[in-house]
């Protein structure tokens, strides 16, 4: 049977002209075909994309096979939550959108929490999620794992696309990209249906349909008079104070900020994640002495941070209130961040790195430092804090607290700057934020916005391979536990992440009581001296139980120095730290004793 003709129709045909036909049929140039699968694999290659962090299932299954013998790295999760976390983590990181793949339904819904984080801290990243056939969807006819994920994704990423037909992919996935980069990065989602996987078309039109994505994040120039406003009136300042947050660190302007920070001779403050921009032993590093700094200083440069609720919204005791108002400038990509909070009196859009070397440029070669009133009542406030922490590092209680042991992580980083910090929790968050200093951009991954629990094991895997780096992932025992199961994933890539534990045997502390005298404990208690570091040893890793900061400290270093997927159970004294760390306030019934 030629692709022309049928056996059939073969049989009735003058044997001469059946001949013909088949020569003609066989003779025919092999026209290619290509489908759906390959299209999604093709249009992400062709964009430079060369990893997928998912979880196979009905309908992508053989997508991540494909995806993988094609060339590309396939990082399969057990919960599509912390796959999409790598994905946020890996976009920070590269400023190319991560990519998470996910099953529909549940394993989209399960995606979410992840894709608005991501938007919420904006990290470019991409959610793709199969689906069901838009034609049963709409008439709500009951499709295996039926879900209108279009409509749900919608508000809460930044764009949302569907795709139904396969000439259709390469734009899909081009608008997708453009929109996680351009702009303020974020998440968006790419819907597509179980059929346009197995849709078939001529290949060198797929070929064609395929787009490049040119300059998705184009420079943003700030205007002339923006950038003279916000000079003129630092030049005023009498108190100065530069404000890093992760969109200076995502900028990837680490020559520029550096440059603006050292020839204003302005004092700085570091938000966790744009710690490491300038080694936070500067001079210039006001992280010692914050709540000073926050509430003397009169003009305040924000770059790539927002005033909400981790900077009291640029309001009240925090800032000062009392001492007169702050003027502001703010340099955002984002034109709507302005005034959301307070008024602006300075603001100027555009990319950080365009607008720093801006000001850096319009300073000049004679700009006049700060007042040395102000850099020294600084610098005389940093010292008493600086001694006291060192005082409280120097202790090696037993068990350990939270600064005995951060006091080992501590030096570990500083003998390693290259490792790359992963940090939730409470106390273990909070504590970990001022004791462990950054000395290189972009080393350091937490909660961020939300404050979120569980991006530990996403972040640490994504930072692992997108870097190569040692990653040391600094957990909350409660934390942990939210993304602990990815300890099996960590293993089956053999990753060099040393996750952590601080085992104080609770939700914050692990003395709660309850007082029912029923035989439950109490809601915010553990297991008692759990064993965590069974949990690598069951795949394969390396496990320590550390209940000293000198066992500690020998693991720790053995982890870094080998490579190995290792897990050390820290026993942390379980009367240490306080309810929900430095944040006790927001809860509603510690606010209401105030
Ligand atoms: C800071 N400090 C230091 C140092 N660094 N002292 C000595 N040495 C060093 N290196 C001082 C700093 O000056 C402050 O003291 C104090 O330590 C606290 O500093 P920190 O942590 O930087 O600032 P603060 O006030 O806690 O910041 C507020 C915040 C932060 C909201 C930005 O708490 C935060 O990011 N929290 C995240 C909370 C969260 O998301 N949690 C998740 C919970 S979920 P003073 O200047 O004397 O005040 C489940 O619970
Ligand atoms: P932090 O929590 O560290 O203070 P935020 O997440 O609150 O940081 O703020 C980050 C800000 O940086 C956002 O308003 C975002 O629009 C902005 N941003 C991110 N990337 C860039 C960039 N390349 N140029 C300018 N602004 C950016």
């Amino acid at each position: 049977m030629s692709s022309v003709t049928t056996d059939k129709q073969e049989a009735a045909l003058d044997p001469a002209i059946a001949r013909a036909i088949k020569s003609i049929a066989d003779e025919a140039p092999q026209r290619e075909t290509t489908d759906g699968f390959h299209l999604v694999i093709d249009a992400l290659k062709l964009n430079g994309i060369d990893t997928i962090f998912g979880l196979p299932g009905i309908p992508i299954t053989d997508l991540t096979r494909m995806a993988q013998a094609e060339g590309m790295r396939v990082i399969s999760f057990r919960h599509e939550q912390h796959a999409g976390n790598a994905a946020a983590a890996a976009g920070f990181l590269t400023q190319k959108p991560g990519i998470c793949l996910t099953v529909s339904a549940p394993g989209f819904l399960n995606g979410l929490t992840a894709l608005a984080n991501a938007t919420t801290n904006c990290f470019p990243m991409i959610l793709i999620s199969g689906s069901s056939e838009r034609e049963i969807v709409d008439l709500q006819q009951g499709d295996y794992e039926e879900m209108d994920q279009l409509a749900i994704a919608k508000p809460l990423c930044k764009a949302a696309f569907r795709v139904l037909h396969a000439q259709d992919i390469g734009v899909g996935i081009a608008r997708a990209i453009r929109a996680a980069l351009s702009g303020r990065p974020g998440g968006v989602y790419l819907d597509l249906p179980a059929k346009l996987f197995s849709q078939v078309m001529d290949a060198e039109a797929g070929k064609h349909s395929l787009i490049k994505v040119v300059d998705p994040a184009p420079a943003q120039i700030p205007s002339n008079e923006s950038v003279k406003r916000a000079l003129d009136l630092l030049k005023e300042a009498k108190r100065p104070l530069i404000l890093l947050g992760k969109g200076a660190a995502y900028a990837q302007a680490d020559a520029d900020i550096r440059a603006l920070v050292e020839k204003s001779g302005i004092p700085y403050l570091p938000m966790s994640m744009a710690k490491g921009l300038l080694p936070d032993t500067h001079e210039q590093s006001g992280a010692a002495a914050r709540s000073y700094v926050l509430q003397e200083a009169d003009v305040v440069l924000l770059v790539g941070a927002r005033l909400n609720w981790l900077l009291s919204h640029g309001k009240g005791k925090t800032w000062g209130a009392d001492k007169g108002p702050k003027k502001f400038i703010q340099i955002d990509i984002a034109p709507t961040e302005i005034d959301s909070n307070v008024a602006i009196e300075a603001p100027v859009i555009g990319d950080i790195g365009s607008c720093v070397s801006a000001l850096v440029a319009g300073m000049g070669s004679n700009w006049a430092k700060p007042p040395a009133e102000w850099t020294g009542a600084i610098a005389e406030r940093k010292e008493k804090n600086l001694a006291k922490m060192a005082q409280q590092l120097a202790a090696r209680p037993s068990p350990m607290n939270f600064h005995s042991a951060l006091s080992v992580i501590r030096d570990q980083v500083k003998a390693r700057p290259d490792a790359i910090i992963v940090n939730e929790g409470a106390n273990t968050l909070d504590f970990a934020r001022s004791i462990v200093d950054m000395y290189e951009p972009r080393k350091r991954l937490d909660v961020g916005t939300w404050g979120i629990m569980g991006i530990g094991m996403g972040f640490s895997v994504a930072a692992a391979v997108v870097t190569g780096k040692p990653v040391i992932a600094i957990e909350g025992d409660s934390a942990f536990g939210f993304s602990g199961m990815e300890v099996e994933t960590i293993c089956r890539y053999n990753l060099p992440i040393c996750v952590i534990v601080f085992n104080n045997n609770g939700v914050y502390r692990g003395t709660d009581v309850n007082p029912s005298g029923t035989p439950d404990v109490a809601p915010t208690v553990f297991v008692k001296n759990a064993r965590y570091d069974k949990l690598m040893e069951a795949f394969g890793g390396h496990g320590v139980n550390a209940t000293t900061a000198d066992e500690l400290q020998k693991a720790l270093a053995e982890a870094v120095a080998s490579g190995r997927p290792t897990l050390i159970n820290a026993v942390i004294d379980e009367t240490a730290g306080t309810e929900s760390g430095r944040i006790t306030s927001l809860n509603p019934a510690t606010a209401k004793k105030k």
